[in-house]
């Protein structure tokens, strides 16, 4: 892949004066618009990472932009030490649109997992009875909720968690898309366990998506055991599966929903945590709280994106859009292509190494083409275009990649 001067110079700003923490592909990306973005030197790409499904709306959607904008020359931050004239009408849309009691709002997702798991652990205690500091979250192998001290005493990954100890007590892991295992831990420690916080498709693990009806019999043994189902949407959330929640295809309705991303259509930070009252209550003044959460800037923001989700149907897009993804993708006859799996534009492809080419050669190549998508884990390519993606862009989009893949061989 070609890097011309003008993005070395941008990569080699941020090699010396940035923190290594990522390792991101050599492009170098200066404008966006719908489902496309273009590099420094005016190449165009398809964005089929959209920000791992921030921005579901598209890029710099101009409904959402100008709610932005027309907010920032008006009141941008307040705090929540006064009531401002944005938050309540955000919160009061918010419980329309998802029909829950109240949200509470913050800004990152991993800050609104924390709260997620906060509210799980003072609903436990004041409402189940838990003695003290002997709450238990049950969580899933292979998971990702963010990068946090407690988050990332929840994971299984190395790399996200090795070296940041000690970490948080109060925290049992067991298998993912194993129902016995639920089972099993809710019958031996149920009356101490606060709740279990699931992602409905694990996303970094290589959009694993569980077995159906692994939601429900997990949200239905929550149920018998007085446990509370706490669905991680940050990703699947706002119609990316192809319903509003992930949850939605299995019609259930959890106890606490997180989400984030695509809540603003990825023009800023903006995450939120829903629940009824009996949860959300517990929670009192001073116990929790953000400066920048739920400030009017955001309020504006996510109610507009949200809208956009409703006024150009992009959950019924991302279904049917989806379907033609992965029966295109299955077509491919490449010792490259080992797997395809996903739900609504939330896909991947396992790929097979062959020739000594991986996946990220695979990303390099699409690259080159004028498609954007990441590898995660070294042999798996998530394809999450923007949801506003026409049929007729998702198929010059697919011959892109068809034509990576098949060149590679
Ligand atoms: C990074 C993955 C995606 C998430 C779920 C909470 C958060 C995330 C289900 C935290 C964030 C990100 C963050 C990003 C990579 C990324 C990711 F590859 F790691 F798994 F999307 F697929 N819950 N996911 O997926 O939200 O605090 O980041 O706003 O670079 O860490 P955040």
């Amino acid at each position: 892949m070609l890097i011309t001067e003008k993005a070395q110079r941008f990569i080699e700003q941020e090699d010396k004066y940035g923190a290594h923490n990522y390792h991101p592909l050599p492009v170098v990306l200066s404008k966006g618009k719908g489902v496309y973005v273009w590099d420094v030197d005016g190449k165009k790409y398809f964005d089929f990472l959209s920000a791992y499904s921030a921005v579901n709306q598209g890029h710099c959607h101009p409904k959402i932009v100008k709610a932005l904008t027309d907010q920032a020359e008006t009141l941008c931050l307040t705090s929540r030490a006064f009531y401002n004239d944005c938050l309540g009408p955000y919160e009061e849309f918010v419980h329309n649109y998802f029909g829950y009691d109240k949200m509470l709002p913050m800004n990152s997702g991993a800050e609104a997992v924390e709260t997620g798991l906060k509210l799980t652990r003072k609903w436990g205690y004041l409402k189940k009875g838990i003695p003290e500091n002997e709450a238990i979250i049950v969580a899933c192998e292979g998971n990702f909720h963010g990068r946090t001290i407690t988050i990332v005493s929840i994971s299984t990954d190395d790399d996200a968690r090795a070296d940041y100890g000690p970490y948080t007590p109060g925290i049992e892991v067991i298998p993912y898309n194993d129902v016995d295992a639920v089972q099993k831990i809710f019958e031996e420690k149920g009356d101490k366990i606060a709740g279990l916080l699931v992602e409905p498709i694990q996303g970094e693990a290589g959009v694993f998506v569980p077995d159906e009806g692994y939601l429900k019999a997990c949200y239905d043994l929550c149920k018998k055991h007085n446990i509370l189902f706490v669905a991680d949407e940050v990703q699947t959330g706002i119609a990316r599966t192809g319903k509003l929640l992930c949850c939605d295809h299995e019609s259930v309705r959890p106890d606490i929903v997180i989400l984030g991303k695509a809540i603003s259509g990825g023009v800023m930070p903006v995450s939120a945590v829903l629940a009824d009252d009996e949860i959300m209550m517990t929670i009192r003044p001073g116990q929790h709280g953000s400066t920048f959460g739920g400030f009017p800037l955001a309020c504006k923001v996510a109610t507009t994106a949200l809208e956009v989700v409703k006024e150009e149907n992009l959950a019924e897009k991302a279904e049917r859009l989806g379907k033609i993804f992965r029966e295109e993708m299955l077509k491919i006859d490449s010792p490259f292509v080992k797997l395809v799996r996903g739900k609504g534009l939330l896909n991947a492809i396992v790929i097979e190494p062959h020739n000594g080419k991986e996946a990220w050669d695979v990303c390099l190549k699409m690259a080159e083409n004028g498609l954007l998508a990441k590898p995660t884990h070294q042999h798996i390519i998530r394809f999450a275009p923007p949801l506003i993606i026409t049929e007729e862009e998702l198929r010059e989009a697919m011959e892109i990649i068809k034509e990576s893949i098949k060149t590679l061989e």
